[in-house]
């Protein structure tokens, strides 16, 4: 009788162990999972070059209009500015709309591309505004974080008619 109570308690202890064995191999996979989902928050992460965080406007903001003059033409006034990192530009459709401002994606070092994408709310399509319309709607783009450089936009509906601006970061 001992005999066997001790063969069951040996046979306990050792599916025990075998239990703590086989609790270790869910461990382990519990491990490698967690593992994946650092690797997926790392991914984001790495893809940062692609998804930055919107930078807020931490300086001045620059207003720009965007108006047809009394010759007919379309333009932003003042078509050219210069501001400083963590400036802010403000874009406030004044006449003869619709009018939106479009960077081309091809123009903007890949250095700034994901910072302004960023930093420019509700894009139509890859660093386009929403149209404006109607007198006093605005459109503002943060610089903040953006490199320093020379970034050329315009304005989709009138590029044509060379509706086009530059805004400078120092
Ligand atoms: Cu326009």
């Amino acid at each position: 009788m001992k005999v066997s109570i001790l063969t069951a308690l040996a046979t306990a202890v050792i599916v025990l162990a075998c239990g703590e064995k086989k609790g270790e191999n869910p461990d382990t996979s519990l491990a490698a999972n967690s593992s994946t989902p650092a690797a997926a928050t790392a991914q984001p992460a790495l893809g940062g070059a692609e998804t930055e965080t919107p930078a807020p406007i931490t300086g001045q903001t620059i207003e720009v209009k965007m108006l047809q003059d009394a010759q007919g033409n379309f333009r932003y006034d003042p078509a050219d500015v210069t501001i400083k990192s963590g400036d802010g530009v403000k874009f406030i459709m004044v006449s003869g709309g619709s009018h939106n401002v479009a960077f081309d994606p091809a123009q903007i070092p890949a250095n700034a591309k994901a910072q302004l994408s960023a930093n420019m709310p509700q894009q139509v399509s890859e660093l386009s505004s929403p149209m404006m319309m109607n007198p006093n709607e605005t459109y503002t783009i943060s610089f903040g974080k953006m490199p320093p450089g020379t970034y050329v936009y315009h304005c989709t509906p009138h590029l044509s008619f060379g509706m086009k601006g530059t805004i400078t970061v120092q």
